[in-house]
């Protein structure tokens, strides 16, 4: 196979914060003087107490610990705001583009430590106190990151629920990390269609996690009549009206929490992925700052969701950490046509820009001119996350939106690790497209086989990492045995990230897909065990297996076989209603693309799902099944087989 490679253009290794060479003096230094390094890369950031503790870490099952910083003191919102407003208090920190061309805002750093103080303190007010837990389920609003920012300001923990999912996942999330406030906003608005949010809310609460949860606050986003409680929902403009601007950060702990993410797994309930202060924002910082080069005054446009880890880290932490000023879209890139994403580029002159390949496949089967027809000089950088970028969509990446000139980053990293670890450096790395390259400062990625023996040079293997980094996750809220459990037994000493990958000949990693049971559908990730669970709560269904199958736009398409209760008949309108029972119990994002009904699952003997046949099967690649003499009923391949054209 050939592989294009694309050199370092010599103007972008001179006026790179870093070259070729720095990359490699830095990587060798954080390597035998982690605590050298990481001290002085702590000094970006603003400290009560600077650290004098740097690294105190250990994946060993006897002394398993990770502290970064751990005797350090200072506040994420007064690294994140205060800082830059006291020194550029007219710098926009937010730009915001609406989901309908011509709405927009702009939000200045002088007017964000407002809006970020008078929310704090209605939070105070509304009884949240240090280390309680908020739920925030918002569209993309400035009003997202002032409640994180708020969060972070007093000390309060943040749980996002992206804004995609039901009333039922919602509820889960709140009822499990305990949240006594929710914001929300009356409806969201994405391609001109309004998502009920405020009416989730309620649906979400009427069971027990109605228990927990004192406050409701909510924005004005449409102006939809919803329903509100009395003594438990407020307007978010009456509360904050009410509040002083004046309300001094929490000095906190390095190592105390600063939000739960939940994400999907192997097992059908989502984790509550905790990430803490000083170690995080550290990460947060300098890889938004290396990765793209940002230089004060540059537009910053990560296009992801903040209720995805991608808009933590890089359209608000990170981002902000560095004074930068960030764009925040709250619509999708085809609405109201397929040119959005470059006219926004041009209409703000945004420099770096940051996505996911799902969105550039289905931006590139539209065609050129949508792109060509723009202007987008005013781009350097361009990121890609979530998933593999196949080459085919890189290659128009590069060409067709960056006119072959900007470098192309394609971010490897997980809702875990807090921020980029294997990626390009604009200014260090040349290109290989479809290779996430080279490990940043402190990332010690290791190939080992299934028995856990670390191969060398070039080869294929599940990607660990062998060293803790600053930006890793802490635990599992509530559960920390499940957070050794899921990421350090299976190659004890190090942690398992979960994906397969390639390393070639000149060291370069090629992540190639998820090896457990989760799928990534459009640069998200989905437990299976999470759609199967949803899918066996159905009167009707008796068992299900999900595979992931390849999908042209989504990358990776979700898969479901359905065996039914005796004397139900499979037929196309059960199957719809299905696909619907899905997607009204986890969310749009969970919408089965395929549903074939089985009168059987393939199986073992010992009762265990070959899930190996039915991704084959999925794929319509009914030539190398493998092995299937293990099967206790090796005649169900054929019936699957046979059902296969079906399914869709
Ligand atoms: C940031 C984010 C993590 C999983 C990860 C991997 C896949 C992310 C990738 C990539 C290939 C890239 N992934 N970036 N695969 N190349 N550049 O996406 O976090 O939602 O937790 O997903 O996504 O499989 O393990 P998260």
């Amino acid at each position: 196979m050939t592989q294009s490679c694309y050199p370092v253009p010599a103007e972008w290794a001179e006026r790179a914060l870093i070259d070729q060479d720095r990359y490699a003096a830095m990587y060798a230094e954080a390597a035998t003087d982690p605590d050298g390094f990481w001290a002085r890369e702590a000094e970006r950031l603003d400290w009560v107490r600077f650290p004098k503790r740097i690294k105190d870490t250990s994946f060993e099952e006897a002394d398993f610990h990770i502290r970064w910083y751990e005797d350090g003191i200072l506040n994420v919102a007064e690294n994140c705001v205060d800082r830059h407003a006291a020194k550029n208090p007219d710098r926009v920190a937010i730009l915001w583009e609406g989901d309908t061309p011509g709405e927009e805002r702009k939000i200045s750093y002088g007017e964000l430590k407002d809006e970020v103080s008078r929310l704090a303190n209605a939070f105070k007010t509304a009884g949240v106190k240090k280390g309680d837990r908020v739920t925030i389920y918002l569209p993309m609003i400035p009003e997202a990151a002032f409640a994180m920012l708020a969060c972070a300001r007093i000390g309060a923990v943040h749980s996002i629920v992206f804004a995609g999912f039901s009333p039922d996942s919602l509820a889960n999330r709140i009822q499990d990390c305990g949240s006594k406030l929710v914001i929300t906003a009356d409806e969201g608005l994405r391609g001109g269609k309004r998502v009920p949010l405020k009416a989730n809310v309620d649906a979400a609460l009427g069971e027990d996690a109605g228990k927990i949860v004192e406050t409701v606050i909510v924005v004005r986003r449409t102006g939809a009549e919803v329903a509100m409680q009395e003594g438990r929902d407020l307007w978010y403009h009456d509360v904050v009206q009410a509040e002083s601007t004046d309300c001094p950060p929490e000095p906190m702990g390095a190592e105390k929490p600063l939000f739960i993410l939940y994400t999907s797994g192997s097992t059908g309930k989502p984790k509550g992925v905790l990430h803490t202060t000083g170690g995080y924002l550290v990460w947060a910082s300098m890889t938004h700052q290396y990765v793209f080069d940002y230089r004060p005054g540059e537009v910053f446009w990560c296009a992801a969701d903040v209720g995805w880890v991608t808009g933590h880290s890089y359209i608000v932490y990170g981002a902000l950490a560095n004074g930068a000023t960030t764009l925040m879209f709250e619509g999708v890139p085809n609405y109201p046509d397929f040119s959005r994403f470059w006219q926004i580029v041009d209409k703000y002159q945004v420099t770096s820009f940051y996505a996911a390949p799902t969105a550039l496949r289905a931006l590139m089967r539209e065609g050129d001119e949508w792109v060509t027809k723009t202007s987008r000089a005013s781009l350097r950088v361009l990121g890609s996350v979530g998933e593999p970028i196949n080459p085919e969509a890189w290659e128009w990446y590069y060409r067709v939106v960056g006119d072959s000139r900007c470098p192309i980053v394609d971010t490897w990293w997980q809702t875990e690790t807090g921020g980029h670890m294997i990626t390009p450096l604009p200014g260090a790395t040349p290109l290989k497209p479809g290779s996430a390259s080279k490990p940043l400062f402190g990332v010690m990625p290791q190939l080992v086989d299934s028995e856990g023996v670390v191969l060398e040079g070039a080869t294929e293997g599940n990607l660990v990492i062998a060293d803790s980094w600053p930006g890793q996750m802490r635990t599992v809220w509530n559960d920390a045995d499940r957070f050794f459990q899921t990421y350090f037994t299976t190659y004890p000493g190090k942690y398992f990230t979960g994906d397969g990958c390639r390393r070639d000949a000149d060291g370069y990693y090629w992540i190639t897909g998820r090896v457990d049971d989760v799928i990534n559908v459009s640069g998200h990730r989905m437990g299976t065990a999470e759609v199967e669970s949803a899918l066996v709560a159905h009167a009707k269904v008796a068992e299900a297996a999900v595979v992931g199958m390849p999908h042209d736009v989504k990358g990776q398409g979700i898969y479901a076989y359905v065996t039914l209760n005796a004397g139900e008949e499979g037929d196309v309108a059960l199957r719809k209603e299905l696909i619907q029972w899905v997607r009204r119990e986890i969310g749009p994002i969970a919408t089965p693309d395929a549903l074939q009904f089985t009168p059987s699952l393939p199986k073992t003997r010992s009762g265990k799902i070959m899930r190996r046949i039915l991704r084959k099967i999925a794929e319509n690649d009914f030539g190398s099944l493998g092995d299937t003499s293990t099967l206790a009923d090796p005649g169900v391949v054929d019936a699957l087989i046979a059902g296969r054209e079906d399914a869709t």
